[in-house]
């Protein structure tokens, strides 16, 4: 009785001492690390998605679609300085993951565009969504929503022209 009292104990403290917003989910050689999103200003159809994927593999894989219940689709976007200007652009082939090797979608870079959201995202709100890898197969994993403007990586934001 009283291991099992100390034993919750420790499981409570752990679960206080990490980071809320912490979480990584593992599909075959792919970890994928912290999914998560913004919260969308008022009247806002579109929606964002972020995490890091990281191929423990010895092959390439790729990420090629990703769905989600709260918006009607979703694009692999990525997001590039031309002439002087942010211009973002669907990755029609999908997101290579070199073996070895992790892709960061972040803001300002790679990104997944949530089209016509259902609704808008709240800071706090848990976002389910499915990723859909070429060799991996599907996992759903868990958008957390951070608060607009959240710049985990200190990065300015580019402008987000859609
Ligand atoms: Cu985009």
């Amino acid at each position: 009785m009283r291991t099992l009292f100390r034993l919750l104990a420790v499981i409570s403290l752990a679960a206080a001492i990490l980071p809320a917003q912490a979480h990584e989910y593992t599909l075959g050689n792919l970890v994928i690390g912290h999914p998560w999103s913004r919260a969308t200003p008022g009247g806002a159809k579109v929606g964002a998605g972020y995490l890091v994927v990281n191929n423990k593999g010895t092959t390439a894989d790729k990420l090629v679609s990703a769905t989600t219940a709260a918006a009607g689709r979703v694009e692999i976007h990525e997001m590039a300085m031309k002439d002087g200007v942010m211009t973002m652009r669907p990755l029609g082939g999908g997101l290579t993951i070199e073996p070895g090797k992790s892709i960061t979608l972040a803001p300002g870079g790679f990104h997944l565009m949530l089209m016509e959201l259902k609704a808008p995202f709240k800071q706090g709100d848990k976002v389910p969504l499915t990723l859909v890898f070429e060799k991996a197969g599907k996992i759903d994993v868990t958008l957390n929503v951070e608060a607009i403007g959240a710049t985990p990586s200190g990065q300015p934001m580019g402008s987000h022209a859609h």
